[in-house]
């Protein structure tokens, strides 16, 4: 059986070229020149590859608003009263609207603000979380004192997003699952921790995915801010390689079973190398199918439970209408402890209204038990990559990391794989809150807890309150579920 990462399609990439010259040489008379641009987006503009968020002035907020949309600009939000229009713009589009008319100057947005950060984390109330509550270690909420699982296409362990303050790696163990086709035999094998192991054909989907669970607190080079759900919890990344069969993931679970309590070996400490109280699973195969209680992986994940770890899957991307279930099998297990995410689409807005994402695979309407568990942010999201990458040159918006050479060391992409490592993160810190909750106290903390977004399939009653075929419980709050696990 053939398995592949959960990604939803991705988009062409914006580019343009276009050269700018910064405020004083056009006077406001002139109409026929272009509307200056401020110093500091004239500074921008010589490096800018993706998208940059500007204030566009206008004689009105209408002018400002037509040319925005004459610009096809992706409008962010406005100052009225002043009659700016906030947008997230490409070089080119911001040569456009600079020429449109009542456009009277274009000004960068690019400091630490709200528009220009990842939003996914104000969505879930994770940084909220973080921010605010404590664990029952005392230290701030960030999964701090648990390492999550990834299995998946391996990790670049040096990438910025995993530096820790003293210059380690948040990645506290590199594995890779070795399979031979011809005997079908696959073994873990540790790697040294600084072997890039996911720079395979799809690579670059790995590295994504530990970044959302995991990335440390990160301010690019433009401004923005980004920090994965977990930014203390370490990594502990199982590489399957590119083309991942079942029987790899597989060996990789086992793996877990065998060694989460100490994963760097018998002799490191759990101060620098916590116990894995969670694995993050975002493949499966294509379309869904029957959830089968006899395979290795539902033995595996039910084994782990017992052992007190969880075990988070995808839903998967093959949308559906509850016609037919298309959820990934394996999240089906009725089994307490063990999630299937769907993706929720915040609309780049960090609120909490708003969508199920097309793509998010649905269960059968009339079969409960093959509905997605919960929504976690899938849609747009914002993590690290390597451009010479397969998955992430298909990315939306290359964003440079802090150093001078992390040039399109981040980017924006989309799947259920992007909203399972949401849900494995929060786990984590759930479990920094609760040390000794059980896989299903967790499950049920955040079914309880979860925010009831109103877009898609009607809620209808289950076990733990009202559910959905594709939003599951809700979308996940992780103030309201730690408050839950009591
Ligand atoms: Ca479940």
């Amino acid at each position: 059986m053939r398995i592949k990462p959960l990604l939803a399609a991705t988009a062409s990439i914006l580019a343009a070229s276009a050269t700018f010259t910064s405020g004083g040489t056009a006077s406001a008379a002139d109409q026929s020149a272009p509307a200056n641009v401020s110093t500091f987006l004239a500074g921008q503009l010589g490096s800018l590859t993706g998208k940059t968020s500007v204030m566009v002035h206008g004689t009105s907020i209408t002018a400002a608003r037509q040319a925005v949309t004459a610009a096809g600009m992706a409008k962010k939000g406005e100052f009225s009263a002043i009659g700016v229009v906030i947008a997230n713009a490409t070089k080119a589009q911001i040569q456009a609207v600079r020429s449109a008319p009542g456009v009277t100057y274009v000004e960068g947005g690019a400091q630490p603000i709200e528009f220009f950060q990842e939003t996914s984390n104000t969505a879930t109330r994770g940084a909220e979380a973080a921010a605010t509550l404590t664990g029952a270690d005392g230290a701030k909420l960030t999964g701090k004192g648990v390492s999550v699982a990834v299995i998946d296409s391996g990790v670049d362990p040096t990438h910025p997003y995993f530096k820790e303050a003293d210059g380690s790696s948040a990645v506290v163990a590199n594995l890779e699952a070795l399979c031979e086709p011809l005997t079908e035999t696959c073994s873990v094998q540790r790697l040294p921790a600084f072997v890039d192991t996911d720079t395979l054909s799809v690579g670059g989907h790995g590295t994504h995915v530990s970044g959302i669970v995991a990335g440390r607190p990160t301010t690019l080079t433009d401004g923005g801010t980004l920090q994965g759900a977990a930014p203390g919890a370490k990594l502990v990344s199982i590489s399957t390689g590119a083309g991942i069969v079942i029987l790899g993931a597989d060996s990789a679970l086992n793996w877990v079973l065998e060694n989460h309590a100490a994963p760097c070996g018998a002799g490191v400490p759990a101060s620098t190398c916590p116990p894995i109280k969670v694995t993050n699973n975002s493949y499966g195969p294509t379309g869904g199918g029957e959830f089968d209680p006899e395979s290795a992986t539902v033995k595996l994940q039910r084994a782990l439970a017992t052992e007190g770890v969880v075990t988070v899957w995808a839903a998967g991307n093959d949308g559906g209408d509850g016609s037919t279930s298309l959820t990934n099998p394996p999240g089906q297990d009725p089994t307490g402890g063990i999630l299937s995410v769907a993706s929720y689409y915040d609309q780049d807005t960090g609120t909490r209204a708003g969508v199920v994402s097309e793509y998010s695979s649905r269960g059968l309407g009339s079969d409960a038990s093959t509905w997605p568990d919960i929504s976690a942010p899938g849609e747009n999201i914002t993590s690290s990559c390597r451009l010479y990458l397969a998955i992430c040159s298909t990315g939306l918006d290359f964003r440079n990391g802090p150093g001078a050479l992390d040039i399109g060391t981040f980017n924006t992409i989309s799947g259920t794989s992007m909203a399972a490592p949401h849900i494995a993160g929060i786990v984590a810190q759930l479990f920094q809150a609760r040390p000794s909750a059980t896989p299903a106290d967790i499950e049920r903390a955040l079914k309880v807890s979860a925010h009831k977004y109103t877009d898609g399939a009607a809620y209808t009653a289950g076990p733990l309150g009202t559910t959905s075929y594709d939003k599951g419980y809700g979308l996940v709050d992780v103030v309201a579920a730690v408050a839950a696990l009591g």
